[in-house]
């Protein structure tokens, strides 16, 4: 880009300096004008460490951009709150980073500050979540899952099992994400469409804010109002530890011959863990090894070539037992796989 172009050109000017004079003492000089000018600096702004997803997340950024791959990575962890992003994008222009990466915690409120970066002519890349700009030339590319379809998937499924098991009704909970994040979103809006088309009852709705605590707190005050709860669709696996942990403490059980079911997100180890045992009974897939598809679109760029605008990641369907074999979301075949000591063993999550 414009910047390295101008960083190789002043270190070439450095280099020449050292070599037509001033002698002595050099060495040091030497070392930082050579070879940190190809050196990649990416600065990431991570929306926080609120759960294990986001931890695995934050490990895959931390993994692929590590000094012997040739980067240099500025990661901010921003507690969940978008002011704390917009600043560390602030310090990120600042630093004259040759990347901006991006974990978006809700999809608004983004505009001036990449235009900032634009202006700056640093190219943005937005991981996981997504972001809604009135110009979408305010970011290069985006890479992350289709909460949408997710939500769609798991309603499909529980459609299917209901069937099954001629359960003559479902009475179900949401514990939804972090309001206005595209994740909570898509996985909502699912969730609303299937729950309108096949007449089940919606109890009540909140946020767990993607948080153990919170999925507790949110699940126990739940059980508090409504004595006839029978699934809970919890919008990722901490939320989902967190309600089970609520059930057992009211009393109640959970499982596929217990008095709950709990549907969740994310898959991780821990997650599949409990779809094993019953006491999740479906694990939606969203992965969150996003590391080396980001650096995948970072190649494209240092080499001229346009990466894709927006690029889904493939996800899968992890249930406990065989009951349902596969859901159909738009016209498409999903496979569900049982979950086996197999699955979990093969999880780098
Ligand atoms: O499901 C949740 C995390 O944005 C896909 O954020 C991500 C979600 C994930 O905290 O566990």
């Amino acid at each position: 880009m414009k910047k390295k172009f101008l960083a190789k050109v002043l270190s070439v000017m450095m280099a020449a300096a050292l070599l037509t004079g001033c002698g002595g003492g050099g060495s040091k000089d030497t070392d930082t004008a050579g070879g940190s000018s190809d050196v990649i600096t990416v600065g990431f702004s991570q929306v926080g460490a609120e759960s294990d997803w986001r931890t695995a997340n934050s490990e895959s950024m931390k993994s692929t951009f590590s000094e012997e791959n040739g980067y240099k990575l500025i990661f901010d962890d921003a507690q969940q709150k978008q002011e704390n992003q917009i600043t560390a994008i602030r310090n990120f222009i600042q630093q004259e980073v040759d990347y901006i990466v991006l974990a978006p915690a809700t999809e608004s409120g983004w505009d001036s500050v990449l235009q900032e970066a634009k202006d700056a002519d640093i190219p943005v890349i937005i991981v996981d979540r997504m972001i809604d700009v009135s110009n979408d030339s305010l970011y290069t590319a985006w890479v992350g899952s289709d909460f949408k379809l997710e939500g769609q998937k798991a309603c499909e499924w529980l459609k299917a099992y209901a069937a099954s098991k001629d359960m003559k009704e479902i009475n179900i909970v949401d514990i939804q994400g972090t309001i206005g994040s595209s994740a909570q979103i898509g996985r909502t809006e699912a969730l609303n469409e299937a729950v309108e088309a096949n007449g089940w009852n919606l109890l009540a709705q909140q946020t767990g804010e993607f948080t153990q605590a919170k999925g507790q707190e949110v699940m126990e005050s739940m059980l508090k109002q409504h004595d006839n709860i029978n699934v809970v669709y919890c919008e990722n696996d901490n939320e989902a530890f967190g309600a089970i942990d609520a059930i057992e403490a009211a009393g109640k059980k959970v499982g596929p011959d217990g008095d709950i079911l709990v549907m969740s997100f994310d898959t991780t180890k821990a997650g599949i863990t409990d779809t094993l045992s019953g006491k999740i009974i479906l694990n939606t897939e969203c992965n969150p090894l996003h590391g080396p598809r980001v650096e995948e679109i970072i190649k494209k760029l240092e080499n001229n070539e346009t990466p894709d605008k927006q690029a889904y990641v493939d996800e899968g369907i992890f249930a406990h037992g065989a009951d349902v074999d596969k859901v159909t979301v738009n016209g498409t075949d999903y496979t569900v796989t049982e979950v086996t000591e197999d699955v979990i063993n093969g999880r780098a999550y």
